[in-house]
C-alpha cells in the first residue's frame, strides 16, 4: 500500500497536490463518478487501513500470514538462500519477518513511494535482522525501477503480499507484472522469481461483510477518502448524506466500493459545481478476486510462469511462487 511522500509530489502554490486534484475532478466529472482507490492512503487512511486488517470480517491478512508461517519450509526448498528480496510497497510488519527469516535472503530491498513508510520499515527491519542489508528505494513500483548497485550481481525475488494486485483493473495489473519482471531483470542466469498474495473468489456473503465490517471502519475508510477531497480540495461534499457500500459484481469477479447518496445532493470540489441523485454514486475501489485459473492467467499475461500455488487451511487466500 503506498501513500503519496513528500519528494515525489507534485504541488501548486497552494500546496494542493495536482495529481489528487487531476484525478477526483476528472473522476466526478464521469456519468459513473470515481476516484482511484490510491488516494485512500493518507496518514488516517493508511491507519485505517491497519485497523481494517485487525477487523474479523477481514480474513486476507490473517490467511496470508498463516499460510506464510506454515509453508516455511517450502518457501526455503524452492526459493533457496542468497537472494535480494525485493518488496512493491514497504514491508508488513508482520509478514516481511517471516518471509525473510524462512529463506536467508542477501539483502531487503523495500520500494515505495512514501519515503516515511520506508524509513519506518527499514528502521523495523533492521531491528529484527540486524545482519541484513537493506537498501531502500523511494519510487513508484508501477514502473521500472533502477534497482541499488550493491543488489546488481544478486539473484531477485520480487515479493507483493495483500492482494494488491487485485486492486488494479487487468490492464494495469498486466502493466505492473511486467514492469516488475523488468525491474528485477529476467535475463540472467538465475532468473527472477516473484512471489504474490492473490485473494480468492468465495462466498459472495463473506467477501461483502469483508469489505463492511460491524465496527464500521471499512465505512470510515471509505468515507475518509471524501473527507480527504474536502479537506485538500476545498470540497464541500455533505459527508452525513453518503453511504458506504461494498457490492460482489459477479461479471467482473470483483468487490466495488462505492459512497452512495442517500438523498439528492449537491457540492462544489476546486471551485467546481458537481449533483447526485439520491442513489448515485462515488465507485472508489475494485477489489478482484481470483480463481487458480484466472490468476495463473494473469501472471502468465504478465510475463511470469507459476511454479507453485499454496492456499490457506480454508482455502480463503493464494500465494502464488513464479519465475521470470
Ligand atoms: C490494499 N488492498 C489489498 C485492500 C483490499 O482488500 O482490496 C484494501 C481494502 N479496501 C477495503 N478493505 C481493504
Amino acid at each position: 500500500v503506498s501513500q503519496k511522500g513528500l519528494a515525489l509530489v507534485d504541488r501548486d502554490e497552494d500546496g494542493v497536490d495536482r495529481a489528487f486534484r487531476n484525478d477526483v475532478l476528472e473522476g466526478l466529472r464521469q456519468p459513473q463518478k470515481a476516484v482511484p482507490a490510491r488516494w485512500f492512503y493518507d496518514d488516517r487512511g493508511s491507519q485505517l487501513f491497519e485497523d481494517i486488517t485487525r477487523q474479523p470480517e477481514y480474513y486476507p491478512t490473517r490467511a496470508e500470514t498463516e499460510i506464510l508461517r506454515e509453508r516455511c519450509g517450502e518457501f526455503a526448498e524452492l526459493i533457496g538462500p542468497g537472494r535480494a528480496v525485493v518488496e512493491f510497497g514497504s514491508g508488513s510488519s508482520v509478514k516481511t519477518p517471516v518471509l525473510l527469516g524462512c529463506i536467508d535472503p542477501s539483502a531487503y530491498v523495500p520500494l515505495d513511494i512514501a519515503g516515511d513508510f520506508l524509513r519506518q520499515s527499514v528502521a523495523d527491519l533492521s531491528a529484527k535482522f540486524p545482519d541484513l542489508p537493506v537498501h531502500p528505494v523511494e519510487a513508484d513500483f508501477m514502473r521500472e525501477t533502477a534497482l541499488p548497485d550493491e543488489v546488481a550481481d544478486l539473484p531477485k525475488l520480487g515479493f507483493f503480499p495483500g492482494s494488491t494486485i487485485g486492486n488494479m483493473v487487468a490492464r494495469t495489473a498486466v502493466d505492473l507484472l511486467r514492469s516488475m519482471r523488468a525491474t528485477l531483470g529476467h535475463d540472467s542466469h538465475d532468473g527472477a522469481m516473484l512471489l504474490i498474495g492473490m485473494d480468492l473468489v468465495k462466498d459472495r456473503a463473506v467477501l461483502e461483510s469483508a469489505y463492511d465490517d460491524a465496527a464500521g471502519v471499512t465505512a470510515a475508510f471509505n468515507l475518509n477518502l471524501a473527507e480527504r477531497i474536502n479537506r485538500e480540495l476545498g470540497g464541500t461534499i455533505p459527508l452525513d448524506r453518503l453511504r458506504h457500500q461494498a457490492r460482489w459484481m459477479d461479471d467482473y469477479s470483483r468487490i466495488e466500493m462505492h459512497l452512495v447518496a442517500t438523498q439528492d445532493i449537491a457540492f462544489q470540489v476546486s471551485g467546481e459545481s458537481f449533483a447526485m441523485s439520491a442513489g448515485e454514486s462515488i465507485h472508489t475501489e475494485n477489489s478482484h478476486k481470483f480463481s487458480r485459473r484466472s490468476a495463473f492467467t494473469l501472471l502468465l499475461a504478465g510475463g511470469w510462469t507459476p511454479v507453485r500455488r499454496w492456499t490457506d487451511g480454508e482455502d480463503r487466500f493464494s500465494l502464488i511462487l513464479a519465475r521470470a
